[in-house]
């Protein structure tokens, strides 16, 4: 038998303005080129614990319409963000109508399943580690279950994560990848859409897994660039550590994400220098407490943490790591003014990079319910507009209109030459002046 794993490769914007300034920035242009090149760690994850008399290939397509699809396989496994579900279903349509069995999986089904059960013999819901076994041994038998719902079984033991099949690669295309090393995140943020939404427990791999599967990207790629593709990944403490002091003998670059209470643990910091750390990405959303008040539903985290933004940068900064911060536009509460907000605080922090996304409702998501109760998104069927750069629901301090452009303004005052410039001169000026004065914040 033999199974065609399909990921929908590169970046989605609906807007054409934002695709034409994409254009104009160098440095976006290059981040969006290093990001398209990345591979779909969940379907390489399948094919790690696929049975080895099952044949796996793994291909990703552009554009599903013009794609003349390949008649070698005995059914195809398509892994689906929201923005691609419906090209993933029109795909589905093509396949199914030359008899090809179709199995669907990931985080856009996961939030969907309902639509999604309308295009393919069988979806899988939440971890696929956890019925992917069942579904291979069915598929065999020909007799695919419809749902196959990972949630009801789960979590996933990462103890037991097979090894990703890397080697389905090729080397000349990939300039780096992927590894998870945890997932889940203490926090509840109304706007998620990550793999919380999968399996909400935080787990952790074990680090001689992490480890081990560095050494086979090294020996397969050489010295790759690697991204963990974590939620957050030094929440418990001690394992982080132990995974740092694995990392360093392994002499690799890396970033990850994690949350901002990384910035006063001075130890873990220089752990993270020393094991190879390029980059931090923190969530810090917005820059004023009312933007944020309400916005973590645990203990309104990242509201309480708001006063301590500027200094959490300096702190983990001058360890030599940069920060790469993620903001939000269109919060409730918030007008066009955020736009100046934000970009003021990305100055006065100086923070190397940044990323501006607006706040999107995902299906699935507690703030998709509340705003569709509230009637406020914009078109309930329209997920291909859950890329993050598009505006699918009604801000309540501003036009839909207004929020594009504060949106467009705004990236372009950050991305413009002169800011990235400015912000990388301020990186190096605060690292030269934090090693004159090792204990100054
Ligand atoms: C790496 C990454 C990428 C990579 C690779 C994407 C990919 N195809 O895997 C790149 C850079 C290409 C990318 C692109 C995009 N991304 Co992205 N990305 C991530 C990131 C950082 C990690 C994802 C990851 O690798 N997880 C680990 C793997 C193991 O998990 P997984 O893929 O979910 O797979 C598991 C299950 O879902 C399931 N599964 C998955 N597929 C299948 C298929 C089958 C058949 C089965 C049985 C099971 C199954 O089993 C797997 C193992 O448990 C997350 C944020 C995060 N911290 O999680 C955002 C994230 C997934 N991305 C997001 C978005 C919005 C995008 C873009 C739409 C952005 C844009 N405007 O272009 C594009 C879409 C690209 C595309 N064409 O599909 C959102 C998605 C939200 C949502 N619900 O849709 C996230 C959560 C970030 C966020 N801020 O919200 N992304």
């Amino acid at each position: 038998m033999r199974i065609g794993l399909i990921a929908m490769s590169g970046l989605r914007i609906c807007k054409p303005e934002l695709l034409e300034l994409r254009f104009t920035f160098p440095r976006v242009q290059e981040r969006a080129r290093e990001i398209e090149a990345l591979p779909s760690l969940g379907l390489l994850t399948l094919a790690g614990m696929t049975p080895a008399d099952v044949e796996v290939e793994y291909l990703e397509v552009r554009d599903v319409d013009q794609w003349s699809l390949p008649t070698r396989f005995d059914a195809v496994a398509m892994s689906t963000l929201t923005a691609v579900s419906c090209e993933a279903f029109r795909l589905a349509a093509r396949f199914r109508a030359m008899g090809v069995p179709v199995i669907l999986g990931g985080l856009g089904v996961t939030l969907s399943p309902t639509e999604a059960m309308k295009h393919a013999d069988a979806v899988v819901l939440g971890e696929g580690e956890v019925v992917w076994p069942d579904v291979v041994r069915d598929l065999r038998r020909g007799a695919l279950q419809p749902v196959y719902d990972a949630r009801a079984r789960g979590p996933f033991d990462m103890s037991q994560a097979p090894m990703p099949r890397f080697d389905l690669l090729s080397p000349e295309r990939y300039p780096r990848f992927s590894v998870q090393t945890q997932r889940g995140c203490p926090w509840a943020c109304e706007f998620c859409a990550s793999s919380i939404r999968l399996e909400p427990r935080f787990r952790v791999k074990p680090v001689e897994h992490v480890i081990a599967e560095i050494r086979r990207l090294k020996e397969l790629f050489g010295s790759p660039f690697i991204e963990f593709a974590d939620d957050n990944t030094f929440v418990n403490r001690v394992r982080a550590k132990e995974l740092l002091r694995a990392l360093e003998k392994e002499s690799v670059r890396w970033f990850t994400e994690s949350d901002l209470s990384i910035a006063w643990d001075d130890d873990l910091l220089s752990l993270m220098r020393d094991a190879g750390c390029a980059q931090v990405i923190i969530g810090f959303e917005h820059p004023k407490y009312a933007a944020l008040d309400g916005v973590e539903q645990k203990v309104n985290w990242k509201a309480r943490m708001v006063g301590r933004y500027e200094e959490a940068v300096r702190r983990i900064q001058r360890h030599g790591i940069t920060v790469n911060g993620c903001f939000v536009l269109g919060l409730d509460g918030t007008g066009t003014e955020s736009a100046e907000d934000i970009l003021r605080f990305v100055r006065e922090s100086g923070m190397y990079d940044v990323q501006v996304t607006y706040l999107t409702p995902f299906p699935g998501t507690p703030l998709w319910d509340r705003m569709a109760r509230e009637g406020r998104i914009l078109d309930e069927s329209a997920t291909e507009r859950c890329t993050l750069f598009d505006v699918n629901f009604r801000p309540d301090r501003m036009t839909v209109a207004e929020l594009e452009e504060a949106f467009l303004g705004l990236v372009g005052r950050l991305y413009e030459e002169t800011a990235v410039q400015e912000r990388s001169r301020a990186f190096r000026e605060h690292l030269r002046s934090a090693r004159r004065r090792p204990a100054a914040a």
